[in-house]
């Protein structure tokens, strides 16, 4: 498909966020063309198709919601679903919606200048060519800029390479292989497992332990389907109510952890543990508030790992000193379990990081490990990565990059002042990665969709945020972090992974309370939005 020189809305990204948009833009009659620089939709499904690959949210919860028809007919296999599951439901939408004929697949869009005099878009593609629209609507990701440390000699490696978010599509075989993975963060966590199954030895290089809790995860259970099935929407309202968007069916509990017996906390973890996953952390009310609180779900968590790794020293380098829940909770299957395998070695890297990569292994400590592969488990350059791999050019010729220097500032993480028109999916400052993603990717793609319209009826022809409508809702974003224990570690929420990226926590906590916010803003006619004709 060749792209017009013209649209009202340019979509950058086809994934949940940049399929569900362009389905909004067409009802509103309205022209649209999506650049998406992978062969197919799904986005961070489409990337990441590690081995173990799998969604940290409940299938039933983890899907659409617009389409009463769409979320009735899906059926998903397992309580998680896997990634190549979740695709094949991004491909069947896509085909419900006849979203294909308007998506540009292997275009990656490198730049987007704003032009004052005719209020629109340039959008330029890697091809060369520019294409013009009246709004820029970015579905890019909060995990989808790859984050490949600078490591010294790298290049000159022999053996493969990969990093577990650009995952080849045709299956990798490391049959026979000496693999070595980079990195124990989500990924490798479930990744791990399968690589240690097929290689002829796997080395971990571990610099910091993270904290993992069995997902649990089985065949979906039928009877749990049709019941929720037979109620759908109030299922999904239920979960709006939750301050993370999901999890409704689980019983809440309102208590502190400092409150409880000993017995009472044993067996709430314990009950917590079988459930399984992110989950875990809702055992108490105040784990993600309280110091004390969280150091007992630690050490719970820390117990658990003493029992299930035979080897004790190798189970005190699992075991993390951190916040649990500080960086993202793991969900694993047979993670631990697996250093008991005699083909898994652990290589700590935090006291000697890695010196180099050589032409035949990894370089640290004085040793030399080698490998004939080198898995890249190193996360992304989250919320803000994949924008600033595009030339974003606003008024007054102000780059985004510089206007973020210090950090992202958006007003509800759906626009930043200087940049009319310029709408973010999920972006800093939104709930985004702290919620159910597809929820907040919906409840976006509809604000936005009904601005669209707003402006269309009222004949405007930008809509901006105002700058101190912007400053305020930063200050709320970081008091209500300040307020959790969040920022207390070196989380990829807060940038703190990527060498010299400003530290600013992007995330906005709770869902119902943003969506409220959101309802207010139009309520009050775009109350901290600029409307010009
Ligand atoms: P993460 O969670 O950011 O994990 C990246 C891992 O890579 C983490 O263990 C890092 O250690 C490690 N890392 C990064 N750079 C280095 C260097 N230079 N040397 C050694 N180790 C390094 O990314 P994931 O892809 O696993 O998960 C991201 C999210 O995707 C996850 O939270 C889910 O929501 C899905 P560190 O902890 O920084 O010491």
């Amino acid at each position: 498909m060749e792209p017009k020189r013209h649209y009202d809305a340019i979509i950058v990204g086809a994934g949940f966020a940049g399929m569900y948009m362009l389905h909004k833009v067409r009802e509103l009659g309205l022209s649209a063309i999506v650049f998406e620089r992978g062969t197919d939709v799904g986005g961070t499904w489409y990337w990441n198709r590690y081995p173990g690959a799998r969604c940290d949210v409940e299938s039933m919860e983890y899907s659409y919601q617009f389409s009463e028809q769409i979320q009735q007919e899906w059926h998903w296999s397992e309580r998680y679903s896997s990634q190549p599951e979740i695709l094949r439901y991004a491909q069947h939408v896509a085909e419900r919606l006849d979203l294909h004929r308007d998506i540009k697949f292997e275009t990656t869009v490198v730049g987007a200048c704003f032009d004052e005099d005719l209020n629109r878009w340039e959008v330029s593609l890697d091809s060369g060519e520019s294409v013009f629209s009246g709004f820029v609507i970015m579905a890019t990701g909060c995990l989808s800029a790859a984050n490949t440390p600078d490591f010294l000699g790298l290049e000159d490696f022999r053996g493969d390479t990969y990093h577990t978010g650009h995952w080849p599509h045709d299956p990798v075989d490391f049959r026979g292989k000496r693999v070595g993975i980079i990195g124990t963060g989500s990924s490798a966590i479930q990744s791990i497992p399968h690589i240690a199954e097929q290689a002829a030895h796997l080395i971990v290089f571990q610099r910091t332990p993270n904290f993992s809790v069995p997902a649990a995860n089985r065949a979906l259970d039928p009877d749990l389907e049709r019941e929720i099935k037979g109620n759908y929407r109030s299922f999904r309202e239920n979960n709006k109510k939750m301050t993370i968007g999901f999890g409704s069916k689980y019983e809440i509990f309102e208590d502190s952890a400092l409150e409880a017996s000993p017995e009472k906390l044993q067996e709430r973890f314990e009950q917590h543990w079988e459930i399984g996953g992110l989950l875990f952390l809702r055992a108490f009310a105040d784990l993600g508030l309280n110091i004390e609180s969280n150091r007992l779900a630690a050490d719970f968590i820390k117990g658990k790992i003493n029992e299930i790794v035979k080897d004790p020293e190798t189970a005190e380098l699992l075991s993390p000193n951190d916040v649990v829940g500080c960086k993202r909770l793991c969900a694993d299957t047979n993670y631990f379990e697996t250093f008991n395998r005699n083909n898994v070695d652990l290589v700590d890297v935090s006291s000697n990081p890695i010196e180099a990569i050589t032409t035949k292994g990894i370089l640290t400590g004085g040793k030399e490990y080698l490998v004939d592969a080198i898995v890249f488990a190193t996360g992304f350059d989250a919320m803000t990565g994949a924008l600033h791999k595009i030339e974003i050019v606003g008024k007054n010729g102000i780059a985004l990059k510089d206007k973020w220097s210090d950090g992202p500032r958006t007003y509800l993480g759906l626009n930043t002042a200087g940049f009319p028109n310029l709408f973010m999916i999920t972006g800093p400052g939104s709930p985004s990665v702290l919620s159910n993603m597809i929820q907040s990717i919906e409840q976006h793609v509809e604000f936005i969709a009904q601005a669209m319209k707003h402006m269309r009826d009222n004949k405007f022809s930008t809509i901006e945020a105002d700058r101190k409508a912007e400053d305020e809702w930063v200050e709320v974003v970081n008091g209500i972090a300040s307020m959790t224990l969040y920022p207390q570690c070196n989380s990829w929420y807060l940038g703190a992974n990527v060498p010299g990226k400003p530290r600013v926590f992007m995330p906005y906590l709770g869902f119902p309370s943003y969506v409220q916010k959101c309802e207010e803003v139009v309520n009050r006619g775009y109350q901290g939005f600029k409307l010009e004709s």
